[in-house]
């Protein structure tokens, strides 16, 4: 017997192994390409033949794969193996998957803790990959302490879909910032300008811009939009134009940049010019527009 089971050794996997070894802790390890396993097998895991043997040989099953159908695909035939143990899934999914995927493990007798890994696997092991949980309370206090070798944990409550709605909504704000980056760099490269000179201002004005985040969530919560509005939507979808403009005489595509405009020309023509850019958020809840 081990003190933990890792099933799936990509690049994450790999990392979650190797963290849970450097804690101390007895890893038995499983990956349908059985190379993935060696370097594993070389610092102390051990390699199981079958996922059935890899389910039966800990209490706590840390599932990592591509994406949660591969999670049923592997653990389906070895499901009853899976009764009386904790399966905790950090494959990246949505809330509907993580629920679904709870009601099937606890269908088999296991607990299940679902997971959004905030971090690259670099990080894993260290103070700043994030690791968010949600699902049974009791397993997850069970096995906090073995899951504090991954980084740090936070647990969300027992709706097993909290972790991956946190997490798909952090990965969405990311995008966002990063579709911004992007156009960015295309606009001043199509002037010639390097990335690296241009990178620092962008870095500090993205950092400076934080800042008005809890204001935001203020106005958010509050459902006060138009109190202290320092720019208002109004101004701000006449300035876009300029931004779209200027994409299309470098030449530049603006895919990434007409739907924000898109829905500030909504947001206006719901009335909403004297407010502040967070009164979109309920534009976009489309439930809430009878849509
Ligand atoms: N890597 C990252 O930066 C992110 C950070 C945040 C969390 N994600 C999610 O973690 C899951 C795994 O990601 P990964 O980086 O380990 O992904 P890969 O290196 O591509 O490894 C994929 C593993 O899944 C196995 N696999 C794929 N398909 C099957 C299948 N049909 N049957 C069995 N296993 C399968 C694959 O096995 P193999 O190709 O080595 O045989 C790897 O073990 C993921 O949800 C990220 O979104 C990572």
């Amino acid at each position: 017997m081990s003190d933990i089971t890792v099933i799936g050794l990509g690049a994450m996997g790999t990392a979650l192994a190797e963290a849970f070894l450097n804690q101390g802790h007895a890893v038995t390890v499983w990956n349908r390409s059985p190379a993935r396993a060696e370097a594993l097998a070389a610092t102390g895991a051990i390699v199981a033949k079958s996922v059935e043997e890899a389910v039966r040989s800990s209490p706590l099953i840390v599932a990592c794969l591509l994406v949660y159908d591969t999670v049923r695909e592997v653990l389906g035939p070895s499901r009853e193996a899976l009764s009386g143990r904790t399966l905790v899934n950090l494959t990246n999914g949505t809330p509907e998957q993580a629920r679904a995927m709870s009601g099937w493990a606890v269908s088999q007798g296991a607990s299940y803790i679902d997971g959004g890994i905030m971090a690259v696997p670099p990080m894993i092991g260290g103070p700043h990959a994030l690791i968010l949980y949600s699902g049974s309370r009791q397993a997850f206090d069970a096995c906090s302490g073995q899951l504090g070798a991954l980084g740090t944990s936070k647990f969300l409550g027992e709706d097993a879909g909290l972790a991956p709605l946190y997490d798909i909504s952090l990965l969405t704000g990311m995008y966002g910032m990063f579709a911004g980056v992007l156009q960015a760099l295309a606009l001043t490269g199509a002037a010639g300008i390097p990335a690296g000179e241009f990178m620092p201002l962008l870095a500090s004005w993205l950092q400076s811009m934080q800042g008005l985040l809890p204001k935001w969530a203020e106005q958010i919560d509050s459902g006060d939009h138009t109190s202290n509005v320092v720019s208002n939507l109004g101004m701000q979808a006449d300035a876009y134009v300029n931004l779209i403009d200027a994409s299309r005489s470098a030449d530049v595509s603006t895919e990434l940049v007409l739907p924000m405009q898109s829905l500030m020309k909504r947001g206006v023509a719901a009335g909403q010019a004297n407010a502040d850019l967070t009164s979109l958020v309920a534009l976009l809840q489309l439930s809430k527009q009878g849509a």
